[in-house]
């Protein structure tokens, strides 16, 4: 009997990497959820062993380059890999942002994709059929008011994908980017505003239906269950009430 695929998803501890974690579960995967984190994705590993479902928790910073290596050194063979870990900082214009801030979103959104890829990429090589999806953002593909740092760094992430599926061409892995524009998740506004609820509250205000992290995760689960010759090479999606970065229809 062939083993079971294994698909790692970073970031796995709420948002798209739970709700994406939850979907490749489902979609008979063995998932290892990983996050820095580690109570949150053990109760969202024994949830889903609880389903019937295979799953294991590692906590794990992605930027941590040593802890991602020896992460990695457990796997010879692996079928996905979703770096989904990453998120935004704050939204100042340019002309007063935090250079700390920045600092940061670099760090997390593309060094941490960057380490987690580079450490499992010969273990998806080896598997024969490896997909890598990468969780970058519309803020990847163009720029809006006080969204400076973060459009800099899911520009980066975005450049990543499209640098490595060029590269890797002529090998068994395919490199998927997911861009999702408005998603309403627990954290993802509140931490961009450090736990200012009214201020995250307000990015939502009005807007009919933001797209949900299962939306996303639905999205990725179906990316990567394609045939292993497609490549959806990016996959960009918002919720009908949003038209561009800048042009959401709000019932206000
Ligand atoms: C999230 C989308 O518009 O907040 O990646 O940049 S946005």
């Amino acid at each position: 009997m062939a083993a079971t695929p294994i698909a790692v998803v970073t970031g796995a501890s709420s948002g798209i990497g739970a709700a994406t974690a939850r979907t490749l579960a489902a979609e008979g995967f063995r998932v290892v959820l990983t996050a820095r984190r580690k109570d949150r994705i053990e109760a969202l590993a024994a949830e889903l062993t609880d389903a019937g479902h295979q799953a294991t928790a590692y906590a794990l910073d992605v930027t941590d380059r040593a802890a991602v290596d020896e992460f990695a050194t457990a796997f010879r063979s692996l079928a996905v890999l979703v770096n989904n870990a990453g998120g935004a900082l704050g939204a100042d214009p340019v002309a007063t942002g935090d250079p700390a801030d920045w600092r940061q979103m670099y760090e997390t959104n593309v060094i941490g994709t960057l380490n987690v890829t580079q450490a499992l990429l010969p273990a998806l090589t080896a598997s024969g059929d490896g997909t890598i999806v990468i969780l970058s953002s519309t803020a990847a593909l163009s720029s809006y008011e006080g969204g400076g740092g973060y459009v800099a760094a899911k520009h980066g992430e975005h450049v990543l994908a499209e640098t490595l599926r060029l590269e890797i061409v002529g090998t068994p892995v395919r490199v998927i980017e997911v861009a999702p524009g408005m998603v309403r998740t627990e954290e993802f506004a509140t931490t961009r505003f450090r736990g200012d609820t009214e201020k995250a509250a307000k990015v939502y205000a009005g807007v009919d239906a933001p797209l949900t992290a299962e939306d996303v995760a639905d999205t990725i689960g179906w990316a990567v269950t394609r045939p292993s010759h497609v490549n959806i090479d990016l996959l960009v999606v918002r919720p009908r009430a949003q038209a561009s970065n800048t042009k959401v229809h709000r019932t206000l």
